[in-house]
């Protein structure tokens, strides 16, 4: 079987996607997702330009060889683009061998682990009893599992809390918007600190203590302010507080943990298992937050989880919108057949959205499945995809109150 064509689209039903399409000889045909929020169309002219000329006449079969191929043969390695880019061809593959095979991808990744997959929703408010409706809806809608992000007073905007409220309760989540230059955030550390821990003893006390709660702290600290957070969140028994630091400073972590036992989850904007290696052989974090659109896809998301299972680390998928419903199908197919799952982060796409990807994964009673379709179980609607036109978003600029620029 051989790869005969490939194109990438580039969408924007109600916020922008690059997906890479792969056609075999025989008519099959495989999806990739390669979107990277507010950088799109790098990816696009790094598969356009560079990838989709080499695929030509390729034996679509050899997923390994052409991952390889693709990541040593350019030389220049890893990176956000570079990475998404080789996601979208490795997926697609991997979606045409299912498809070949006549069986959902997750059968070629070893069958089934679990009957399904442990979803977490989005709990917003700018304050608490906004934030305590939003709990309320997402546990109405069959959530098991909540994300909480709540304002802080003194500031105006805050990452996780949209200026838009949501039709579906609590406040809408796109953190990408449309304006020509990024919008700016203002953070305050301090307020921040004091604030939070109060917000999760008020949310324990109206919801009881079974119903597991995350929050993502979105590479804001430093250690010794993560170690503090962990410590000040304890009582509250968090799922993980997610991206306490950077992380680029991967000996930081070393400290964090030394202070807490609020489990940690790390790894969103990493795209190699090389940005684990001390993480997962220290066993600094529980949980990796790669997803498989900006990790290089199936591929190597399959080895870093065999080699965070060997240290007790399990998964946590990122799923925000910007991964489109391609890169959550793929996600969804590892979640089933791995073993060391942990949760996997959820969150509907647009009516938009899913006119242009036909999806067959299904969301009931806090759980996700992938379903029964060959492959991954998403096709794009072409025709519907060109009505929506690209648009330049860009995610916001965070800066500390005497305007030096900080981690958003
Ligand atoms: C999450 C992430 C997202 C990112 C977004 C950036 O945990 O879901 O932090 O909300 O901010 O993916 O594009
Ligand atoms: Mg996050």
């Amino acid at each position: 079987m051989r790869i005969a064509g490939a194109d990438v689209i580039v969408t924007c039903p109600g916020r922008n996607f690059v997906t890479l399409e792969i056609t075999t000889d025989d008519g099959l045909v495989g999806y990739g997702d390669a979107t990277l929020n507010g950088r799109e169309l790098a990816v696009a002219s790094y598969l356009r330009d560079h990838v989709v000329p080499l695929l030509a006449d390729r034996d679509a079969h050899r997923i390994e060889d052409t991952w390889q191929y693709l990541y040593r043969g350019a030389y220049w390695r890893r990176g956000p683009v570079t990475m998404a880019a080789i996601a979208a061809v490795d997926v697609a593959l991997w979606d045409i061998k299912a498809q070949a095979a006549g069986m959902p991808l997750y059968q070629l990744l070893g069958g089934a682990s679990r009957t399904g997959i442990m979803a977490y929703g989005h709990a917003s408010g700018r304050d608490l009893p906004e934030l305590l409706d939003s709990v309320r809806a997402r546990r109405d809608e069959g959530f098991r599992s909540i994300r909480v992000q709540s304002g802080v007073p003194g500031l105006e905007t805050i990452y996780g809390i949209s200026a838009a409220p949501d039709p579906t309760g609590g406040r809408g989540y796109e953190p990408a918007g449309r304006h020509p230059r990024p919008a700016e955030e203002t953070w305050d550390t301090r307020a921040y600190l004091r604030h939070l821990p109060t917000v999760f003893e008020a949310v324990r006390n109206e919801f009881g203590p079974e119903l597991p709660l995350l929050h993502d702290v979105h590479h804001r600290l430093t250690p010794i302010q993560a170690a503090t957070l962990g410590k000040a969140l304890e009582p509250y028994d968090l799922f993980w507080m997610e991206d306490c630091t950077p992380a680029e400073n991967q000996e930081g972590l070393r400290l964090v943990r030394r202070h807490t036992t609020t489990p940690l989850a790390i790894g969103e904007v990493f795209n190699t298992v090389f940005d684990y290696q001390t993480l997962i052989r220290e066993q600094l974090i529980d949980y990796v937050r790669s997803a498989v659109t900006h990790t290089g896809g199936i591929t190597p998301m399959r080895k870093l989880f065999d080699y965070a299972a060997l240290y007790q680390v399990k998964s946590g998928i990122h799923g925000p919108t910007d991964i489109s419903p391609v890169g959550m199908a793929a996600g969804l197919h590892l979640d089933l057949a791995i073993h060391n799952f942990g949760i996997q982060e959820f969150m509907p796409h647009t009516a938009e959205t899913y006119e242009v990807f036909r999806r067959s994964y299904t969301f009931s009673d806090g759980y996700v499945h992938p379903g029964e379709t060959p492959g991954i179980g998403v096709t794009v609607d072409k025709e519907a995809a060109a009505k929506f036109e690209y648009r330049p978003a860009y995610l916001p600029v965070n800066r500390l109150t005497d305007g030096t620029v900080h981690d958003w």
